[in-house]
């Protein structure tokens, strides 16, 4: 399949809608998910147009996974959860729903299930608190 170029984060990467974003520098952005499966849900993605891992080339895949490292540090700080649940989804059949490749930063918290996968859009204050705490903890 050709990488859409309409798709929601690619027109979040062009700045054509908006997003509550957490970290940004020239090769990577990270911002909270809309339909997050548990309170600091993440997403980390390359400025580059890319569907999937395969077609991701190297240089924009280590710098994708070093701010996944660097985002989620920041949300281990936020949140202080027991653990955090890195997720990279390929294909329709691995049920990614978004075609442009990202990294999911999801904290696990005790007692606590996960929602379901890209189902329940959160309250938008909620999040930009959250996106808040988030920044605040960057190192
Ligand atoms: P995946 O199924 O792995 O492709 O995950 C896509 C995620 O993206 C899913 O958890 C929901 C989230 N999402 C979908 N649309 C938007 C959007 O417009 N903005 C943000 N921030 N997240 C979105």
């Amino acid at each position: 399949m050709a990488y859409d170029r309409n798709n929601v984060f690619a027109r979040i990467l062009r700045g054509e809608i908006p997003a509550h974003k957490v970290y940004e520098d020239p090769h990577t952005l990270a911002f909270m998910d809309v339909m997050p499966q548990s309170p600091g849900h993440a997403l980390v993605i390359p400025r580059f147009e890319a569907e999937n891992l395969h077609e991701l080339a190297p240089e924009a895949l280590a710098a994708t996974i070093l701010t996944t490292q660097r985002v989620a540090r920041a949300v281990r700080k936020a949140f202080d959860p027991p653990g955090i649940l890195i997720a990279q989804l390929n294909g329709l059949g691995a049920g990614q729903s978004v075609f442009h490749i990202h990294f999911h930063i999801i904290p696990r918290y005790e007692g606590l299930d996960l929602t379901l996968h890209a189902r329940e859009l959160a309250d938008p204050k909620v999040l930009a608190g959250q996106a808040e705490k988030i920044r605040a903890a960057l190192e």
